[in-house]
């Protein structure tokens, strides 16, 4: 089973990375789902990267607000793909987040998702991996084409109401 983790910089990231965790268990993937810190806790955030490969992930999810450094302080430590998900958590509405961790030095990427984007993380995570699984690539296809009948449905409904 594959197998990713989802890391945050505080318990109060949590409702954002919980769409993550969600599609990624509804896709048969593994979730391990960890508070590290950047900042408070800078020897885990380390320990924890320098350890995924070896404790079988294969992709990582971090999410962090304000001066959101945890992402990129995890890519720094690992070459595993790593996908941030900015927190809209404080007086700057996220944006702060969002440029801390998107902002990324050449050589060492963060892949971003858009503020509080916690599903798309996830499904970028899935796409990901589904150059290795052919199961989620399945999964993806019919996710996508549910998405499209539901425009279909919701377009026909939109036609008759206002005609
Ligand atoms: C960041 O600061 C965390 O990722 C969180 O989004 C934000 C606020 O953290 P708490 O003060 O709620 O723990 O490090």
């Amino acid at each position: 089973m594959p197998k990713v983790a989802v890391v945050m910089g505080s318990k109060s990231d949590a409702d954002v990375c919980l769409p993550a965790i969600k599609v990624l268990r509804k896709f048969g993937v593994e979730v391990a789902a960890r508070v590290i810190s950047a900042h408070r806790t800078p020897e885990q955030a380390r320990e924890f990267a320098l350890s995924a490969v070896d404790n079988g992930f294969e992709v990582i999810i971090a999410a962090a607000g304000k001066a959101a450094h945890l992402a990129g302080v995890v890519a720094a430590h690992t070459t595993l793909p790593v996908i941030g998900i900015p927190v809209k958590s404080s007086t700057l509405d996220g944006l702060d987040s969002l440029l801390s961790m998107v902002q990324m030095p050449s050589g060492v990427p963060v892949a971003c998702v858009g503020i509080n984007g916690g599903e798309n993380a996830g499904l970028l995570a899935l796409q990901i991996l589904s150059l290795k699984y052919p199961e989620i690539m399945k999964k993806l296809i019919n996710h996508r084409e549910a998405m499209a009948a539901q425009v279909a449905e919701d377009d026909a409904d939109l036609q008759k109401e206002f005609s």
